[in-house]
């Protein structure tokens, strides 16, 4: 393999389930990403455009003949800022369409009178939406609620409902700038125009419309659907889970469900737990039934279940390696079709869900939310029926770690201070946090979120970064793979008190939270958001006086994309690990690192080494305590 995909630092079950991969015949993404090299440089720079059949056109930096613009005319920083662009608004129609079918759940749940978890913040999303909640039965609450949701796609005027949750002077800013998020759909949809051959050639002001959809996907799309998860499903509380794939269990029928949209997972744990479902695993040979999460949909699962997490993206064709997967189900987001690929070489069935998302050679099942419980039934026993047919050659590796999640923001408030708390009347809860800041026994918090990328070995940037960030004193929270891999390295343990610093260890010990704080799926940064929204309004400063940061060091998907613009619009400092393909415009480069500071107060940085990117955080963070004077 060429150093730049080179598996030397990968965490331990990858490398051993590569091995056995290679005996098996089976290619991997590392193989594919091998294979793929030299990989494009025109793409790789952002400045290949296929917008239109005049193309493709691709501006040639390297040499002074190539050509400059496209045959339209469209220049370097039109091009990359259009592709740019167009990949934040797909990240945030992912996104923002996962919070949609949440929305939906909802309100098929009122309509069939299921139980609703957390009434308490279903009323409190009433009360700040001005329903109507007292005197009506819970269901009719629930409706309005999903109702109102769903309105925030397409609503003609005005402007997304969670934006009140911001600071003030964050809606100033982005009033100045034009960037309020109206609509979900409407904003999504403005990219896409504005982006179309012979439209907004302006690089800036392509920049301006891709951060609106960015926007509304953290204070829109992406809250609407961690919010009424936690409604519908239950808001996380802390507990403790296994980590990686050692939570494979021979003798069980072994179901990974892989994805992102909490609805399938849900029905998927009561199926599992249905007694006949159970009598009919051990009639086949079975000691049970063992469901295990990846990805997000493992976060979401493990966040509210403490169904263990068996791994992040690049571990889902590892899985199947295994030969101990009866059934792979999924249902949207991150799912590599290479998958069914790789199943045909063992006896696993995999299983697609969505009529978002079929992939050639799986089974489809469609999940229908009105039938939810029903669907996971049939899901299980296929899966039941599948253990018969495991071949040999099964190997489960030993490693599994475990560590303590479960950290909504509702979680961090109480574990600070012991206080319960709604939003309703969030103030005063987060002093304990902001007194530790103060005092210089915290510096300030770091969040670490986002996915793998065959550009870094697996997980080691993720695991380096937070190793170095605690030892500083930095408090760390992460979303995703991040947090997949961050619980595997055991950062989520009682024993990572003893990688912190000082400051940090005395504070994990006294509160008995773990240095890295697990705050669910990517969906779920908009918890971070709120979080840091409650800190600065008790501090009476913007977002973009804290002193935190964020990195999204082994990033590879556009909702990244969308998720890093809309960190960075909200005034936090953002280091990617990865380059998006945008070097080829040096404005935009400029724009993006160096520009955005001034309109907004966060920027991108880009930084591959993880050492040095902890520098650069903690760089960040005096610089806004000084700024603070703390
Ligand atoms: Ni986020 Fe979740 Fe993982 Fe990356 Fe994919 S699972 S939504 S995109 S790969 S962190």
């Amino acid at each position: 393999m060429p150093d730049k995909i080179s598996c030397s630092g990968c965490e331990p079950t990858t490398n051993f389930l590569l091995k056995k991969a290679k005996d098996n015949g089976v290619e991997t993404v590392w193989d594919r990403a091998v294979a793929m090299q030299p990989q494009c440089g025109f793409g790789e720079m952002g400045v290949c455009c296929t917008n239109c059949s005049m193309g493709p056109c691709r501006i040639v930096k390297i040499s002074p003949d190539g050509p400059k613009k496209g045959i339209c005319g469209a220049t370097e920083d039109t091009m990359a800022a259009r592709n740019l662009a167009r990949a934040v608004a797909a990240g945030s129609a992912a996104h923002s369409d996962h919070g949609r079918d949440i929305a939906e759940a909802l309100h098929y749940a009122a309509e069939q009178k299921k139980p609703i978890k957390d009434e308490k913040k279903l009323k409190a999303i009433a009360e700040e939406w001005g329903i109507q909640a007292e005197g009506c039965k819970i269901e009719e609450v629930a409706s309005k609620v999903a109702e109102k949701a769903l309105d925030e796609f397409g609503k003609p005027f005005g402007h997304l409902l969670f934006v009140e949750r911001a600071p003030q002077k964050r809606k100033e800013k982005w009033e100045n700038m034009g960037v309020v998020p109206r609509a979900i759909d409407r904003d999504i949809v403005e990219v896409l125009h504005s982006t179309h051959i012979g439209c907004d050639a302006d690089y800036r002001n392509i920049m301006r419309s891709a951060v609106r959809a960015a926007l509304s996907d953290g204070w829109g799309g992406s809250m609407i659907g961690t919010e009424l998860s936690d409604v519908l499903f239950g808001t996380p509380e802390p507990h403790e889970v296994e980590a990686n794939l050692g939570v494979l269990k021979k003798d069980c029928v072994n179901i990974v469900v892989h994805g992102h949209e909490p609805t399938l997972s849900e029905a998927l744990v009561v199926a599992v737990n249905e007694p006949e479902l159970m009598e009919m695993a051990k009639q086949q040979g079975a000691q049970g039934i063992n469901l295990v999460g990846m990805c997000c949909t493992g976060n979401e699962v493990a966040m509210r279940h403490g169904i263990p997490m068996a791994g992040n993206f690049f571990q889902q064709e590892l899985a199947v390696v295994t030969g101990a997967v009866e059934a792979m189900v999924v249902d949207v987001q991150c799912i590599m079709p290479s998958l069914s690929q790789v199943a045909r070489c063992y006896h696993t069935k995999l299983i697609t869900t969505s009529s978002k998302a079929k992939i050639p050679g799986a089974v489809h099942m469609e999940f229908d939310e009105k039938k939810s419980l029903e669907c996971a039934k049939k899901i299980v026993i296929e899966a039941i029926m599948n253990f018969k047919n495991r071949r040999g050659d099964v190997f489960i590796p030993e490693e599994k770690s475990r560590g303590t999640i479960g950290y909504s923001v509702e979680a961090i408030i109480r574990a600070l201070d012991g206080i319960t708390n709604t939003f309703a009347h969030p103030s005063g809860t987060v002093k304990p946090l902001i007194d530790a800041i103060k005092s210089g026994v915290l510096r300030g918090a770091a969040a670490i979120v986002g996915c793998n990328n065959h550009r870094v070995p697996h997980d080691k940037s993720h695991v380096e970064l937070a190793k170095e960030l605690i030892k500083n004193d930095v408090l760390v929270v992460t979303t995703g793979c991040g947090a997949h891999a961050c619980i595997k390295a055991g950062l989520m343990s009682e024993d990572a008190v003893k990688l912190c610093g000082k400051g940090l260890a005395t504070c994990c010990e006294l509160l008995k939270v773990p240095p890295v704080l697990h705050m669910g799926s990517c969906v779920d940064i908009s918890r971070i958001l709120q979080l840091l929204s409650i800190m600065s309004k008790y501090m009476n400063v913007d977002i973009s006086d804290l002193p935190v940061a964020a990195a999204a060091p082994e990033w590879m998907s556009e909702k990244a994309l969308s998720i890093g613009t809309y960190a960075v619009a909200s005034g936090v400092y953002v280091v990617l690990g990865v380059a998006p393909q945008i070097t080829g415009s040096e404005n935009l480069t400029k724009y993006l690192t160096s520009d955005m500071e001034d309109i907004y107060g966060g920027k991108f940085d880009i930084e591959p080494d993880p050492v040095q990117a902890a520098r650069k955080i903690l760089n960040h963070i005096e610089t806004k305590r000084k700024q603070l004077d703390i």
